[in-house]
Formats: structure tokens, C-alpha cells, sequence
């Protein structure tokens, strides 16, 4: 695993879920050629903003990634530029349409993508698949926008379907640039080594230990004292225990305790 992820794992507490027992590299190649993402979506601007923000922009403009938000209405070929229509059988609510969708994927796909649609029903999502996603050339993240995407595109034209988690969200805008921002921070490169070094240093498979910067006293809530000395050694032991005690207290699911 790169540091990045190992600093993912600690912060978050992910070192213990669903078999990741220990600690697995990403192994990438020496040179990693770029990653390509495409956001294949009807609101592309949404994406852009996202894109054109912090580490990602950054990613980039250092020729780590290509990262893209692509129209999908450009596949579409009536006045209206309709991508939506009223579902067979009857009932509210609006379904995409498989037509634009073929074509755009037609236009996009290389031998190489592979093309994920974010939907509910997909499997979920978490840093095992994020570390398998970055390693991918060509991601192709087909969002959607209304009840429902014709059942043919997810039978036919993909390759995975993805859930971010079980509550329910107005598209699959958010979800894709979620797993766009997860993958992306994971290709060698994209934090910097002070970031992914200083990670690093959490990598125990716990909650964050607490963190505090100046003034030492704001209002008489104290900075504990300890972390105002140079013990090193004792400042380590105090992270290690508040930390494990935020895991006990806050997450027990992450040490193999139920609550
Ligand atoms: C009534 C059934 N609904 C499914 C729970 C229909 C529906 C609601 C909202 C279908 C799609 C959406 C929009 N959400 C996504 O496209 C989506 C999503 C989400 O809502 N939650 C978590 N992950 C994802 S990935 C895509």
C-alpha cells in the first residue's frame, strides 16, 4: 500500500474492515502512466467546479491524472437534447434513456476503460475498491440523474456498479467525483511527501488521535499539557492511547468489538 492509503486506513479507522485485516500495498507501476477519468454526466459543471479545486486540479496540472467532465447530452440528437423518458408499465417519475448513453460510451470507451455506473444498487464503496480503482488506465463514471437508468445499460454496457453507501442522494453527480477524489489521492505523487509521511505515522488502524495548535489556552480550554514539552517518546504514547481510546469509545466495530 502506498503510504497515502496506509494514512487513509489510520485516519479513518479502515485498517480492520471487510478482510483488510493488514495492511496490503498498492503496488503501482515505476512510472504509472497517467489516469484517465471521465464523468459522464447532464451536469457537467457541477463536476468541473470539483475538478478545478485543490489536490485534484493539482493532480492534473502535474500530469498525474486527466480528469474530465463530459456532456452527455452532446449524444443526443433532437431539439430538446432529451435524455429522459417516462418509464414502461406506468408510475412517476422520469428514466434515463439507453440511446445517449450507448453512443456516448461508443465515442468514449477504449479497449482499455472501464465504465462504472454509480447507482444505489451498486457494490459499495470503500478504500479496498478505491485501491483496486487506481490502478485502473481508464475510468469511464456514468452518472445518474433521475428515478432510474434503462435496466439495458447496466445489463449490457458496464463493466462494474457502484454505491457510495445506503442513504439516498438526488444523482450519482456526488457519488462519482467521491470516488474520483478517493482514487485520485492514491496515484503516487498526488500528496504531497510531507502529507503521505506524516500519514504515514497514523498507520495503526485507529480513529485520529487528537490535534491542537496554538494558542495553549483559548477561553481556559487547555492544550494537555504533555504536548507542550519535547517527550517525544511520551507525546507517541499519549497519541497512541487517546487514539485507541476514540476507537473504543466512538467506532468498537473497528477492533472486532461489538459495542
Ligand atoms: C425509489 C428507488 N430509488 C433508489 C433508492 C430511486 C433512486 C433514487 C435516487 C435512484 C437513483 C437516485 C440517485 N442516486 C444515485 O444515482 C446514486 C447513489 C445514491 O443515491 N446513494 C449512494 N450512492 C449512489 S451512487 C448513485
Amino acid at each position: 500500500m502506498s503510504s497515502a492509503a496506509r494514512g487513509l486506513l489510520c485516519r479513518f479507522g479502515l485498517g480492520h474492515v471487510e478482510g483488510l485485516t493488514h495492511f496490503q500495498p498498492v503496488s503501482h507501476p515505476q512510472s504509472s502512466p497517467l489516469l484517465k477519468i471521465q464523468i459522464l454526466t447532464i451536469f457537467p459543471d457541477v463536476c468541473r467546479a470539483v475538478l478545478q479545486s485543490s489536490i485534484l486540479k493539482r493532480a492534473g496540472e502535474k500530469g498525474l491524472a486527466n480528469l474530465e467532465a463530459v456532456d452527455l447530452r452532446q449524444w443526443t440528437g433532437d431539439a430538446h437534447r432529451t435524455v429522459d423518458d417516462a418509464p414502461y408499465g406506468g408510475g412517476p417519475g422520469m428514466v434515463m434513456k439507453i440511446e445517449p448513453i450507448d453512443k456516448a460510451l461508443a465515442a468514449l470507451r477504449s479497449p482499455d476503460s472501464k465504465v462504472i455506473l454509480m447507482s444505489p444498487q451498486g457494490r459499495k464503496f470503500s478504500d479496498a475498491v478505491a485501491r483496486d480503482l487506481s490502478r485502473e488506465r481508464d475510468l469511464i463514471l456514468l452518472c445518474g440523474h433521475y428515478e432510474g437508468i434503462d435496466q439495458r445499460v447496466a445489463d449490457h454496457l458496464i463493466d462494474d456498479e457502484i454505491s457510495i453507501g445506503d442513504y439516498v442522494l438526488t444523482s450519482g453527480v456526488l457519488p462519482a467525483l467521491v470516488v474520483t477524489d478517493a482514487v485520485v489521492r492514491l496515484l503516487p505523487g498526488v500528496l504531497g511527501d510531507d502529507q503521505s509521511a506524516q500519514q504515514d505515522s497514523f498507520a495503526h488502524g485507529l480513529l485520529d488521535h487528537p490535534h491542537y495548535t496554538r494558542p495553549a489556552d483559548y477561553n481556559g480550554w487547555k492544550v494537555p499539557e504533555i504536548l507542550l514539552g519535547g517527550n517525544h517518546a511520551a507525546i507517541e504514547s499519549w497519541r497512541h492511547d487517546t487514539a485507541l481510546e476514540a476507537t473504543r469509545r466512538r467506532r468498537p466495530d473497528l477492533l472486532g468489538e461489538s459495542r
